[in-house]
């Protein structure tokens, strides 16, 4: 086919993306329904998040042997996770197998970023133009562009002028960064920035950590796999599949049903102090109200300020990284390896920029109110415009020409996190209103992809052409994400990611589904059994 041909070309269906969704969406409309997809993916390789997440100490907080696809029994019986949780490029191993083992990539594009999707309804087609200019067209259009792809650098007056070499995490060089007899600076400590830190300052001259809200995190305690394990995984998986579909957040362990004052003081603090020990993210689930009743998260909060206060022995130190003003787990609980013992190295320092804001980069460094940091490089730690930010930078127009800025204008507004009304024919895996980064991302993609799959092949079915979300329906399941969301300690972290705080002029609304991935995935087949309920067909 030459360029030019390509650059009309025609197909059933268009996925955006090859990440962990867009790979096992486009398998899905391939294999399972026979249509001809394109995915188009503005990296050179599959792997989405993970193929441009490649910055130091990277690695999911996901336990490896539920970061998977469960599709395939094969692929479950012949992939081999090394480690607790995996890293970054373990992920990107398992992910280019998989995209081997399908054969995936022959409908792929890879290094094409998608620039506008106009729906056109006098044809019941999305017309898709790319950065490159290449035109295709096709009936249904599925999003699987992830929910935090859109690095959000800080304009942070004078970066222009940094003599020095800057980096966003979520655009680490593949290459990587030699930080040896290095002066580091590091913005931010959320999830990534968390990993990072202890990492850069093995090998930097001395890296300074810019932080401007104090963070919780939990040991995650990661090892290499034993074979007993992994055997033990396999032979299991049905089992731990079944608890992950059954949990709130789609990890391979429940929620204990236990209240926090249903124990003692003594027996709280056990338990507290035995998930402390065993690591990662299962520390929010010692208890089924840590994140309903602040009261009951205080215990929990207080738990860790005091093992940060224990871990760091300098005290001013320790009193900065201990200021944190949100309950636990109201923003993403990260985990860690060594993190808060990091700031006992020699050429480690903290600079509190809650105090003491930043208000410039200078040709040498930080400039801060009160001092200046010379600095030979600046990572920017500093997170994503959430789910939102990665629809948002295309241009997307639904019916008459509307764009998806126009509706969303106010916080993102959609049925089920699924799809959007006025914009027929368009899907957004793990889209805002879905529960999507509140669980364990494979688990939420394989639900959406599902349903998307088995909602295409009722049309096929049933003489359809067209699906597209009832504006009344939009209106309900807004409802239902606030009240998901009020029920819980959630809004309480005024300055988080979920709430769009983090980019300037975003609107303020809590974007994921909080009533949980179980109860989410209920509702989903409820509607779908009653003929997809709060979803117009036409033909
Ligand atoms: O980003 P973040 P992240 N001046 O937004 C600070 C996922 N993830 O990349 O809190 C100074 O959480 C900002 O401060 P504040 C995971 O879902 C997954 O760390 O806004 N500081 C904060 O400290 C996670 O939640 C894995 O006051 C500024 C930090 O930068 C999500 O990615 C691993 C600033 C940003 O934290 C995002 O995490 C890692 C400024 N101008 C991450 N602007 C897995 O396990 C921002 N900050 C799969």
């Amino acid at each position: 086919m030459t360029d030019a041909a390509r650059s009309v070309a025609e197909f059933d269906a268009l996925i955006i993306g090859a990440g962990f969704s867009g790979l096992y969406q486009l398998y899905c409309l391939r294999e399972r329904l026979g249509l001809s997809v394109q995915a188009l993916e503005a990296g050179e390789g599959v792997g989405g998040t993970w193929y441009w997440n490649r910055y130091p100490g990277a690695r999911c907080d996901s336990e490896s042997h539920s970061y998977c696809y469960t599709f395939s029994r094969e692929l479950l019986e012949e992939w081999q996770w090394t480690e607790r949780y995996p890293g970054d490029a373990e992920i990107r191993r398992y992910l280019n197998h998989v995209a081997d083992r399908f054969d995936l990539r022959r409908d792929i594009r890879f290094g094409t970023r998608v620039s506008s999707a106009h729906y056109d309804a006098a044809a019941n087609r999305w017309r898709v133009t790319t950065e490159k200019g290449e035109q295709l067209t096709a009936q249904f259009l599925v999003t699987a562009v992830g929910c935090l792809s859109t690095a959000n650098v800080p304009n942070i007056p004078g970066l222009e002028t940094f003599a020095g070499r800057w980096y966003h995490t979520g655009q680490w060089p593949h290459e990587g960064v030699d930080f040896r007899g290095k002066r580091v600076g590091q913005i931010g400590t959320g999830s990534t920035g968390i990993q990072a830190a202890p990492v850069i300052a093995e090998t930097a001259a001395h890296l300074t950590v810019f932080q401007r809200t104090a963070n919780y995190s939990v040991p995650a305690r990661n090892a290499p796999l034993t074979d007993e394990f992994q055997r033990w995984a396999k032979e299991n998986f049905d089992e731990v599949r079944k608890v992950m579909h059954a949990t709130t957040n789609g990890h391979p362990f429940y929620i204990d049903r236990r209240r926090v004052f249903d124990v003692t003081d003594e027996e709280r603090q056990r338990i507290y102090e035995a998930a402390w020990e065993k690591g990662g993210l299962q520390f929010r689930a010692t208890f089924h109200d840590l994140l309903l009743d602040k009261k009951s998260n205080d215990t929990a909060a207080e738990f860790i300020k005091n093992k940060i206060r224990q871990i760091v022995k300098d005290p001013a130190t320790a009193a900065v990284l201990a200021d944190i003003d949100h309950p636990y787990a109201a923003k993403r609980p990260p985990i860690d390896t060594d993190y808060f013992e990091t700031f006992n190295r020699d050429n480690v320092s903290l600079v509190d920029v809650r105090r003491s804001p930043i208000e410039a980069i200078t040709p040498e460094g930080i400039r801060t109110r009160d001092a200046e940091y010379p600095l030979d490089i600046i990572v920017f730690a500093t997170g994503f415009d959430a789910m939102t930010g990665p629809l948002l930078r295309m241009d997307i127009r639904g019916r008459d020409g509307i764009p998806l800025a126009e509706v969303w204008r106010a916080g993102p507004r959609n049925y089920l996190g699924l799809q959007v009304a006025g914009f027929p024919n368009l899907f957004t895996v793990t889209g805002p209103g879905s529960p999507s980064v509140l669980c364990n991302m494979p688990v939420a993609i394989e639900q959406h992809v599902d349903w998307i799959t088995d909602c295409i092949a009722h049309m096929r079915e049933s003489g359809f052409n067209r699906v597209e979300a009832d504006p009344k329906a939009v209106e309900g399941w807004m409802e239902e994400v606030q009240r998901a969301v009020d029920a819980t300690l959630l809004p309480q972290a005024q300055h988080s990611w979920y709430l769009g705080a983090n980019v300037p002029g975003k609107p303020r609304i809590f974007m994921p589904y909080a009533g949980g991935m179980a109860r989410y995935r209920k509702i989903c087949a409820e509607v779908a059994e009653k003929g997809y309920e709060g979803f117009a067909f036409g033909t």
